[in-house]
């Protein structure tokens, strides 16, 4: 079964909206199989985010997010990835849609609370940067075929 990371950034934590964000992904139907608070270092920061090295955010988004703590979380169901993606909206909440996180909670691209892994690539690398294999916890929901066709 595809799954995917969430990180409920430090602005998350500090504005109370860790259930709403929480809620939302829970919501749609995608199964919580790991979940652990922290607050990242800089070598973490830097790996989780290597794609970006040297753009000109980068520093900002390295300070902010190690900041202050977050929760990291794994999500599971078919298409997790790009279930979590839509409900997060655009990376930029000014161009996200209303009705997502980021369109509904947001209003600048450097707080715009929530990250989701983009592929199933990049899933599998942030989740083993966040989580060991006896972390993520296997157990069967009975909820599931009410929600995906069986
Ligand atoms: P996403 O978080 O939607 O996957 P991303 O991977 O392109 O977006 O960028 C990672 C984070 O970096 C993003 O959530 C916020 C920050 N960021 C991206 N582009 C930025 C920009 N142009 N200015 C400021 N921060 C930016
Ligand atoms: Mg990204």
């Amino acid at each position: 079964m595809e799954r995917t990371l969430v990180l409920l950034k430090p602005d998350t934590i500090q504005r109370g909206l860790v259930g709403e964000l929480t809620s939302r992904l829970e919501a749609r139907g995608l199964k919580i199989v790991a979940l652990k608070m922290l607050r990242m270092d800089e070598n973490m920061a830097s790996s989780h985010y290597d794609a970006h090295v040297g753009k000109g955010f980068f520093k900002g988004l390295v300070e902010f997010i190690t900041s202050s703590p977050l929760i990291a979380m794994v999500w599971e169901g078919p298409t997790a990835v790009e279930i979590t993606r839509n409900t997060m909206g655009a990376t930029d909440p000014l161009a996200a849609a209303p009705g997502t996180i980021r369109g509904d909670l947001a209003v600048n691209i450097g707080r715009n609370l929530i990250h989701g892994s983009d592929s199933l690539e990049s899933a599998k690398k942030e989740i083993q940067l966040f989580f060991s294999e006896g972390e993520i916890l296997e157990y069967n929901k009975d909820v599931g075929p009410w929600v995906i066709e069986p």
